[in-house]
């Protein structure tokens, strides 16, 4: 393949690109629409995640808060499974390519398609006094990490899926003009749970950027994550059923029971169907419970042992910059830019 900018080794596996932005506390919502899928996804292909940590400052940031929730994020991606031996890990901001990219890519975009971003819409009205051309081009910068790596598949959220599209469509307008380039990335969706509602307000997104009772944190201790399931906001009627219009809380916390336990939609009716919110209630916080727990008690260690972090942050960064190099070098030649002879 001649676009292919893969090492020998893993030739013929596909290559799965994510990121996650280091803001705030991971939410269920985080965990359930991608995060969970990362080590699964590393089996079987060649996987590379980031600490979008360039996406983040596109709100403004406390330095040192970010510096801190980058080494979270990197210690959550190792705690859920991520195997640095197998899967490369690594901090956007740690190489240059994603914002030279994103440059050349910003030249093949246009402003009415960035104008119809949802997400920018939702963030500019979140952060009226902070509308900076960074939130605007923020999809641009996405289809540079995504497309650098010459990536096939992108484990993501319901919410990524407008930004997916539009990486697809710079990716083959690209083509259209230089030849095969990039490789034109799919998403990759959970069935059920790729959008996890909030637990005030179920026809809303689960955000960790909502206040604290509208959403369970990773990290949320036991206690916590029982008190939120139990306040979470139902309806008057007490049958466990899946329908999303007319019950969003119960569906979206069958949704939750559904992809932590493994229980199809139809077993969790056909067990809680009309014992009452209550013990159905219990069963999906011991759920979350039970899947959380374990990842916590990895989190706890690795966020301790500073020097480990230190390791798998620039073997990334090294390996993620001898990727990026090579599709970046293809692409400033395909547009003309000279290359400088040392
Ligand atoms: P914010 O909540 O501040 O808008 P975010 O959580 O959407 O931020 P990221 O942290 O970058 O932004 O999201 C990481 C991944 O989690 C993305 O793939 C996104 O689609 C997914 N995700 C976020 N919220 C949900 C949700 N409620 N349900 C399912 N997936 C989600
Ligand atoms: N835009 C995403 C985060 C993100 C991402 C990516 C996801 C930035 N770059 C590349 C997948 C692939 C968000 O807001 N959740």
């Amino acid at each position: 393949m001649e676009n292919d900018t893969r090492t020998t080794d893993v030739e013929k596996r596909k290559r799965v690109f994510s990121g996650i932005q280091p803001t705030g506390t991971l939410t269920l919502g985080n965990y359930i629409g991608a995060l969970r899928n990362f080590p699964i996804l590393q089996q079987e292909y060649d996987c590379v995640y980031s600490v979008v940590d360039m996406h983040a400052i596109t709100v403004r940031q406390d330095p040192a808060a970010l510096r801190k929730a980058c080494l979270k994020m990197m210690s959550l991606y190792l705690a859920v499974g991520l195997d640095p031996e197998k899967t490369l890990i690594y901090f956007q901001s740690h190489v240059s390519g994603h914002a030279e990219l994103g440059w050349i890519l910003d030249c093949f975009t246009y402003m009415g398609e960035l104008n119809r971003m949802t997400q920018f819409k939702d963030k500019s009205a979140k952060h009226a006094d902070n509308i900076n051309a960074g939130l605007f081009t923020y999809p641009v910068l996405m289809a540079a990490d995504i497309l650098l790596y010459q990536t096939d598949l992108v484990p993501i959220g319901a919410d990524q899926k407008q930004h997916l599209e539009l990486a697809r469509d710079i990716a083959q307008r690209f083509n259209a003009v230089y030849g095969d380039v990039f490789v034109v990335p799919d998403g990759f969706f959970q069935k059920v749970g790729a959008r996890v509602m909030s637990l005030q307000e179920p026809t809303k997104k689960m955000s960790k950027s909502d206040p604290e009772e509208t959403y369970i944190a990773m990290l949320d201790d036991k206690d916590t994550i029982r008190r939120k399931i139990k306040r979470a906001v139902t309806d008057s009627e007490a049958d466990v059923r899946f329908d999303p219009e007319n019950k969003p809380g119960i569906s979206n916390l069958m949704s939750i029971l559904s992809v932590l336990s493994g229980m199809s939609l139809e077993e969790i009716t056909s067990v809680y169907g009309t014992s009452g919110y209550g013990r159905f209630k219990d069963a999906v916080a011991e759920s979350v419970i039970e899947a959380l727990t374990p990842i916590q008690e990895r989190y706890n260690q690795i966020i301790t042992d500073k020097a480990y972090l230190q390791k798998v942050m620039t073997e990334g960064a090294e390996k993620a910059s001898y990727i990026s190099r090579k599709t970046l070098g293809k692409v400033r030649r395909k547009v003309g830019l000279a290359a400088l002879q040392l």
